[in-house]
């Protein structure tokens, strides 16, 4: 699995930057419960709410419309990334 040293963001502390963004990888790949290197809808609402999104259902509903590039209604390994940096964005940092 490759990892993406993407620009931090403007005001971002860089390493709590990645730290966070590897929190939020693993949690997304510990929601992939059949272990299919794809997320299903259902899987990331699993993730944001364990994020502790007040709507999971609507956030996944949200982000799978954003980072979904071949919209196939699934995240695959590449479009990960870009599904951590959606959640990055939005706050869920935060993971327990
Ligand atoms: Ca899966
Ligand atoms: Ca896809």
């Amino acid at each position: 699995m490759g990892y993406s040293y993407s620009v931090v963001p403007k005001g971002a502390d860089p390493l709590s930057y990645r730290a966070s963004k590897q929190q939020l990888r693993k949690v997304f790949l510990d929601c992939d419960v059949d272990d299919d290197k794809v997320l299903t809808k259902e899987e990331v609402k699993v993730a944001f709410d364990r994020f502790g999104a007040l709507f999971p259902g609507f956030r996944a509903w949200k982000a799978l419309r954003r980072v979904d590039k071949n919209r196939d209604g699934f995240i695959s390994m590449d479009e990960l990334d870009s599904l951590i940096e959606y959640a990055y964005q939005r706050g869920y940092i935060n993971v327990n």
